[in-house]
């Protein structure tokens, strides 16, 4: 976990998304590929025993591309591993999984390999957030590369929480104006946070209606950050009103610009510093009916924005006991589209 800490977020933070998509199962185990098979070489060999010429030739460096049955077997642990997996992956002569960095996943490397990995802290144990096998453990979430874990909370919400339509008044304290959820964290062993991530699966027609805000623990004066303040929309304060951009026919003031995409439950948005996205922009090319993060590339993780809100930041709760009960609470400003907060994961990074 120690050369996690130097590495850069916002490259574990593509990198991350590539190995999240990835299968999940780690052949690593299965293979017996050893710690020589790491760099390997160009795999893609024959799949017959005939490829023991080449697999043994790159054997010490890793090789690759054997099948895991030929008489390439006796080359060299490297060779052998490698071989095993391209064989797996692409049988005989159309070749294995071999070439850069190697013929196969290796778990514990401190790289995301494909297929498979869904993390890579660096080790081989278990119950440290990525399992020996490179699999996330359960109620745990990681990113980067090597990838540093921590305790996923995510409160059954059930049916959802419904969003109180146009009710959202610049507070959180009134339930009936907005709908929060209720994140309790217990965590021993006197940790404490360093880093913040927040994902929400909301269903709503339009996100330019809503304010986001988070709430840490604390008795007194906890920090409450604002991670979102009707997107598209450049609002004058943090209370709801309906500024106008301009006079309908009629005369009426009418809001301009706040974002027209909608939300869906099956896409989750997620919150954190390190996205490349400001916050501020979600759905803001969508037409009406489009879906936030859906299809991919439009985004799904943003940085906070505050609008016009008093807000701590994000990296303002790092330092932060994380025990006690963490709030996240969605307004709307806008009548007309409405929708619900359907589930919210907290997402931690501790200090050891
Ligand atoms: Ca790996
Ligand atoms: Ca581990
Ligand atoms: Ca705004
Ligand atoms: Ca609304």
């Amino acid at each position: 976990m120690t050369t996690a800490q130097g590495a850069s977020w916002r490259g574990w933070l593509l990198l991350g998304l590539l190995g999240t998509a990835a299968a999940a199962g780690c052949t690593l185990d299965r293979f017996g590929l050893g710690p020589k098979g790491q760099d390997g070489g160009a795999g893609g060999a024959s799949g017959s025993s005939s490829s023991s010429t080449s697999a043994s030739s790159t054997g010490s460096s890793g090789g690759g591309g054997a099948s895991s049955t030929g008489s390439s077997s006796t080359s060299g642990t490297g060779a052998e591993g490698a071989g095993a997996a391209g064989a797996s992956t692409g049988g005989g002569a159309a070749g294995g999984a071999g070439g850069q960095g190697g013929g196969g996943p290796v778990c514990g490397n401190g790289k995301i390999d494909p297929p498979g990995e869904e993390c890579d802290d660096g080790d081989k144990d278990d119950k440290d957030g990525c399992n020996k096998n490179c699999d996330i453990e359960k109620d745990h979430w990681c990113k980067g590369e090597p990838s540093e874990c921590g305790p996923a909370f995510s409160p059954d919400l059930k049916a959802g929480i419904p969003i109180p339509d146009d009710l959202y008044k610049g507070g959180i304290d009134d339930k009936n104006q907005v709908a929060c959820a209720s994140i309790p964290v217990a965590v021993a062993g006197g940790k404490k946070v360093e880093k913040v991530v927040v994902a929400l699966a909301i269903d709503h027609e339009q996100a330019g209606d809503l304010t986001i805000k988070l709430r840490a623990p604390g008795a007194d004066d906890p920090p409450l950050v604002t991670l979102m303040s009707r997107p598209g929309l450049e609002e004058q304060a943090d209370d709801g009103a309906n500024y106008g951009g301009f006079l309908d026919p009629c005369c009426n003031l009418q809001e301009c610009c706040s974002s027209k995409g909608a939300l869906s439950k099956d896409y989750p948005v997620t919150f954190d510093d390190d996205a490349a996205v400001d916050a501020e922009l979600m759905g803001k090319q969508l037409a009406p009916g489009e879906v936030v993060c859906n299809p991919k590339p439009t985004p799904c993780e943003f940085f906070p924005n505050q609008g016009k809100a008093f807000s701590d930041e994000l990296i303002d709760l790092e330092g932060l006991d994380p025990n006690g009960t963490w709030t996240i609470c969605v307004g709307d400003s806008k009548p007309a589209q409405k929708g619900t907060l359907k589930g919210a994961t907290l997402k931690l990074l501790l200090t050891p």
